[in-house]
């Protein structure tokens, strides 16, 4: 049973990563991002609220995102691990997250942190060509990254379950590094 968090700047690889360990072990792969997505392509009332803050690069409000995890969490596929990716992204859904947890007698096994140089960041999204990846956009969501996501980092470091892995390689390599942490 595996329960994976995946913390990383915007262009780090979670998702790309997340899917290969969700395929690799059938586990969930639960994307905030790919959620909101999916919600704003369908114009739901979630994502309406959300498009404009994913157009600007910001991070939509935590009462758009928390209850939606927990639903999801709470879903019976979630019983037998998952990958989660995308959340928590700041110090306040990483508490919740902790407090859910408890709630529902699980423990997260591993907060993988995939650590990748800015300029290379903003080169792999440019090419990847989506809605939110413009320069200005792609600025905007490594500030907020570097102001809101990084306490995360010692949120988990402080729990003893952090691993940092070198993004910076080929996917073969990343996803390499990655077992080895998960199933040492
Ligand atoms: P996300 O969908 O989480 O997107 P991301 O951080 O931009 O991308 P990720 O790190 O998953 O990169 P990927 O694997 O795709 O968030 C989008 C937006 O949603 C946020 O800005 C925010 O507005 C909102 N949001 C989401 N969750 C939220 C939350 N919890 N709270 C509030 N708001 C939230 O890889 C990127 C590119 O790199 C791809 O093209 C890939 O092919 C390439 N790549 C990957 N690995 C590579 C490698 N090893 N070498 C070369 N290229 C590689």
């Amino acid at each position: 049973m595996k329960r994976l968090i995946f913390l990383g700047p915007p262009g780090a690889g979670k998702g790309t990563q997340a899917k290969i360990l969700s395929d690799t072990y059938k586990i969930p792969h639960i994307s905030t991002g790919d959620i909101l997505r999916s919600a704003v392509k369908d114009q739901t009332p979630l994502g309406q609220k959300a498009q404009s803050y994913m157009d600007r690069g910001e991070l939509v409000p935590d009462d758009l995102i928390l209850d939606l995890i927990k639903e999801r969490l709470n879903e019976s596929d979630a019983s037998d691990g998952w990958v989660l990716d995308g959340f928590p992204r700041n110090v306040s859904q990483a508490s919740f997250l902790e407090e859910l947890l408890k709630e529902l007698n699980f423990a997260a096994d591993y907060v993988l942190n995939l650590e990748v140089p800015d300029e290379i960041l903003v080169e792999r999204l440019l090419s990847r060509k989506r809605k939110d990846d413009n320069e200005d956009t792609i600025r905007r969501r490594l500030e907020i990254y570097h102001k809101d996501t990084v306490p995360v980092i010692s949120f988990y470091r402080d729990r003893n379950i952090l691993e940092v892995i070198q993004g910076d390689a080929s996917m073969d390599t990343v996803t390499t590094s990655l077992k080895t942490v998960i199933e040492k």
